[in-house]
């Protein structure tokens, strides 16, 4: 069971002010949200579940005893009134247990007070927690557990379609279930997400197409500073990509694929992933061994990897990291390459050395968990000796613990992974 501890930054850790202004910028960039006092801005007052008693008034109002304000009353408001709206949810769980999926037609900004402190859970029902449908929206501070049903298809906790654009930031997807498609999260329908300093953690997916996380062709998902660990699907534990896919300074750890046929433990593309200072490891798969599948990063699309770590994954008893090509950028440490090609840049790339990694948690107050390079494993300070833009395989600025990577000031070289050890 992964625990995810957000810890609030108040400036006492050393964060570069530049990727924190591109990264505002990004997240503002898809709507304007109304801030407490404005018109919009709903307040919720109740845990439970109930409908709007009038909506398209403007008034968050229930149907239950006192017309107290539900997370159900506030979607139906912010979906009817015109414009951007915010829901505040405060310092609760909020169980949803009514039938229908709470779906997002409009810009909405979904606030909590932090992961510890806000929840989103489902009470005895086979439903998702959101459809983001068509519309920006802004999912913040909160955890999602326990979504999803044993028919359910496409995004057992969160399902974005219709050309839909979703931030993600500082949440946590835990314990989802569904047929196929994604306990966690799944895009289709030519949608967007940035998934940011979260985790989608143990999720199940009975059938296949991803555990944790699918992505349909023609949709677009980043993944920053984030970890996708302990999901479990036949045909890829982790994530499944058929479109496009950014997996920047991000864990992808500890996910299985159990399978009679053929299955990826971690990650299996066949659209387009880029992958940048990531650590991709400790992932497994038991399915009788073909040429498509690998305990950590199959590909049959295109995969550009650079100052990334893939070791440690299994297939069966014997370590297997890779299958098919991969379009190296350099400095990457890969342990066990017998069923990949690497093209491109092999400048800097380490094989058949083991990355001497401690296990999954919480490092240097990161907000998400993550492995460490030991003192003396071969990722430190072997990453690209350049900072630059991650995507063009440079060294990032800050690691998934929002440590800033300090290669101007030191002269330290960038460790390959998504953590810095310095
Ligand atoms: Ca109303
Ligand atoms: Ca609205
Ligand atoms: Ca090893
Ligand atoms: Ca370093």
């Amino acid at each position: 069971m992964a625990k995810t501890n957000f810890i609030r930054h108040n400036g006492i850790r050393r964060v570069a002010p530049a990727a924190v202004v591109s990264l505002t910028a990004l997240l503002s960039a898809c709507a304007s949200y109304p801030n407490a006092g404005q018109t919009g801005h709903f307040v919720v007052t109740t845990g439970e579940d109930a409908d709007d008693n009038n909506i398209g008034d403007g008034d968050c109002e229930s149907t239950l005893s006192g017309n107290p304000c539900t997370l159900r009353a506030a979607v139906s408001e912010s979906n009817a009134m015109m414009g951007a709206n915010t829901i505040k949810l405060g310092s609760r769980e909020h169980r949803l247990s009514m039938v229908d999926d709470l779906t997002l037609t409009g810009p909405t900004k979904i606030e909590g007070d932090g992961p510890n402190e806000t929840s989103i859970t489902n009470d005895d029902r086979d439903g998702r927690a959101f459809i983001i449908d068509g519309t920006p929206a802004w999912i913040t501070q909160l955890t999602m557990t326990d979504f999803g049903g044993v028919l359910l298809d496409f995004g057992g906790t969160v399902w974005v379609d219709e050309a839909a654009n979703l931030t993600l930031s500082r949440v946590r997807i835990e314990n989802g279930f569904a047929f196929n498609h994604a306990a966690g999260l799944a895009l289709t329908g030519n949608s967007r997400a940035i998934v940011t300093e979260s985790a989608i953690s143990d999720n199940m997916v009975a059938g296949a197409f991803g555990g944790g996380v699918y992505i349909q062709e023609g949709s677009r998902l980043t993944l920053l500073r984030s970890t996708v660990d302990g999901n479990v699907s036949n045909r890829a534990g982790g994530v499944y990509n058929f479109g496009e896919l950014w997996i920047l300074d991000s864990t992808i750890s500890g996910n299985s694929a159990d399978s009679d046929t053929g299955g990826t433990g971690g990650v299996l593309n066949i659209g387009v992933v880029t992958i940048n200072n990531s650590t991709i490891v400790d992932n497994s798969s038991n399915s009788p061994n073909d040429d498509t599948h690998s305990g950590g990063l199959a590909n049959s699309g295109l995969a550009r990897v650079s100052n990334t770590i893939v070791a440690n994954n299994m297939w069966g008893n014997s370590e297997n990291d890779c299958n098919g090509e991969i379009e190296s950028r350099g400095y990457n440490l890969i342990e066990e390459t017998d069923d990949c090609d690497i093209e491109g840049s092999t400048t800097g790339n380490i094989t058949g050395q083991d990355p001497d990694l401690s296990g999954l948690a919480f490092h240097a107050g990161g907000p998400t968990q993550t492995h460490r390079p030991q003192s003396g494993s071969p990722a430190v300070d072997a990453g690209n000796p350049q900072r630059g833009s991650p995507h063009n395989g440079f060294c990032s600025t800050l690691d998934q613990a929002l440590q800033d990577r300090q290669l101007s000031t030191s002269g330290q070289r960038c460790d390959i992974g998504s953590f810095e050890s310095n």
